[in-house]
C-alpha cells in the first residue's frame, strides 16, 4: 500500500443532495442512444466539526435522481453521529443494504457518500485527495471524451474531432456501432485524416456487438491505428471479451460497468481485458477504487478512469498502473475552479480535498425542477 497520512477525526452530521441537469456542450451520441443533458446529483456531507465533503454522481436518467436522494436519506440516518472512517462506514452500510443488494443506484448512493467522506477527510488533513491517498501531484495523461458520437455527416464529425484537440489534447475517444462495419471504418478514417497519425484514438461501442460481429469489426480495426477498443460486447460477457482479447491486436478496454472491485477481479482473472477503466460510482467510491487500483497493480494491468475527471485525477495520481484520465467538461459550469488540462494532461489541484466547490448561482440555475 502507498504511504498514507493519519485520518483526522470527523463526525458525520448530515447529507445534502441536490439534483441538477446540465446541458452538454457536445452531444454524446452512443450506440445506445444520445446523451444531451447530464442529470447530476451534487452531494454535500456535513460534519460536526464544520468541514463539508463534496462530490457528484451521474444519474444517467433524470428519474434516478430522486430515488438516489431518498437512498442517501437512509445513508444519513445510518451514519449520523458516526466517526468518518470510510472503510468502516462502507462495511456498516453494505450490511444494511445487503437484502436489497449493493447494486445499481444503491451502490451509487454508497459510492457518493464514500467519496464525500474522503473529500471531508482530506480537507480536514489540509491535503489534496491524491496526497491523502499516498499519491503525488504529477500531471495525468488525459483524453478528450466529449462529443464524437455517432453522426450522419462525417465532415461534421471530423470538424468536431479537430475542435476537441484544443487545450493540447493528444488523445480522443470516438463512439462507434454504426449499422455496418464499413460505416465504422469510414468514421474512423474521417477522424484520423483530420487529426493526423500522432493523436491517440480510442473507440467505444457501448456493448453494441455480438461476439462474432465484434471479432469481424475488431479485425478490421486492427489495421486502423486504434489505441483501444472499448466495450465491444455485453459488459458482463467476460468469456467473450477474453476471446476477443486473445484474437485481436487492438487492446480491449472494459470497466465502466464493473460493479464493485469483485467484478474487476473476475474480469482480470478471465483475461477479459487488456486495460481496465473503473467508474467511481460503480466501483464503490474512493474505497472501491483503492481496492481496484491494488488489483490492477498486482496484475500489472493499466488502469484508466470513467467520467468524474475532477475526483478521478486524484485517484489516478495514487494508482500505480495509472494510464489515462477520461476528460469530460460536464461539471465545469457548476464549480468554482474547473479541472485544468494543460498540454494534454490533467493538473491535479493542490488545494485540500478533491477540489470540488460548487458555484451557488450555477447550482440554482441548473437545479432540477
Ligand atoms: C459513456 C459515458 C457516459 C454516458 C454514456 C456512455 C461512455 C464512455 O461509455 O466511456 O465515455
Ligand atoms: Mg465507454
Amino acid at each position: 500500500m502507498l504511504n498514507q497520512p493519519p485520518m483526522p477525526a470527523l463526525t458525520a452530521r448530515a447529507i445534502r443532495a441536490t439534483p441538477v441537469e446540465i446541458p452538454l456542450n457536445f452531444v454524446l451520441g452512443t450506440s445506445q442512444g444520445a446523451v444531451r443533458q447530464a442529470p447530476l446529483l451534487l452531494i454535500d456531507l456535513e460534519t460536526e466539526e464544520g468541514v463539508t465533503g463534496r462530490t457528484y454522481l451521474f444519474c444517467y436518467l433524470r428519474a434516478a435522481a430522486p430515488a438516489i436522494v431518498s437512498l442517501l436519506g437512509e445513508v444519513e440516518a445510518l451514519t449520523k453521529g458516526e466517526r468518518v472512517v470510510p472503510g468502516d462506514l462502507w462495511t456498516k452500510l453494505v450490511r444494511r443494504f445487503t437484502l436489497i443488494g449493493v447494486q445499481g443506484i444503491v451502490r451509487m448512493a454508497l459510492a457518493g457518500f464514500d467519496t464525500a467522506c474522503w473529500d471531508a477527510l482530506s480537507i480536514a488533513a489540509k491535503l489534496p485527495l491524491a496526497r491523502m491517498l499516498g499519491g503525488s501531484l504529477r500531471p495525468i495523461p488525459a483524453y478528450n471524451s466529449c462529443g464524437l458520437g455517432l453522426m450522419d455527416d462525417l465532415g461534421l464529425l471530423a470538424a468536431e474531432a479537430e475542435m476537441l484537440l484544443t487545450g493540447g489534447f493528444r488523445a480522443l475517444k470516438l463512439r462507434l456501432g454504426y449499422p455496418i462495419l464499413a460505416r465504422d471504418i469510414a468514421a474512423v478514417r474521417a477522424v484520423r485524416n483530420r487529426i493526423g497519425d500522432q493523436v491517440h484514438l480510442m473507440v467505444d461501442y457501448n456493448q453494441a456487438l455480438s461476439v462474432d460481429e465484434a471479432m469481424a469489426r475488431g479485425r478490421a480495426l486492427d489495421s486502423e491505428n486504434i489505441y483501444w477498443l472499448e466495450e465491444p460486447i455485453r459488459h458482463d460477457d467476460y468469456a467473450g471479451a477474453a476471446a476477443l482479447a486473445r484474437a485481436l491486436k487492438v487492446p480491449i478496454q472494459i470497466g465502466e460497468n464493473f460493479s464493485l472491485p469483485a467484478a474487476m477481479a473476475i474480469a482480470i482473472e478471465q483475461g477479459a481485458a487488456d486495460y481496465v477503466m473503473p467508474d467511481l460510482e460503480r466501483i464503490g467510491g474512493v474505497t472501491g477504487w483503492r481496492q481496484a487500483a491494488e488489483l490492477a497493480a498486482i496484475n500489472r494491468v493499466q488502469m484508466s478512469s470513467h467520467l468524474f475527471p475532477e475526483v478521478s485525477a486524484h485517484l489516478l495520481a495514487a494508482t500505480p498502473t495509472c494510464h489515462f484520465l477520461e476528460y469530460v467538461d460536464w461539471a465545469n459550469v457548476l464549480v468554482q475552479k474547473p479541472l485544468v488540462i494543460a498540454d494534454g494532461q490533467a493538473i491535479v489541484p493542490q488545494r485540500p480535498g478533491n477540489g470540488l466547490v460548487w458555484n451557488k448561482d450555477a447550482v440554482e440555475r441548473y437545479r432540477m425542477r
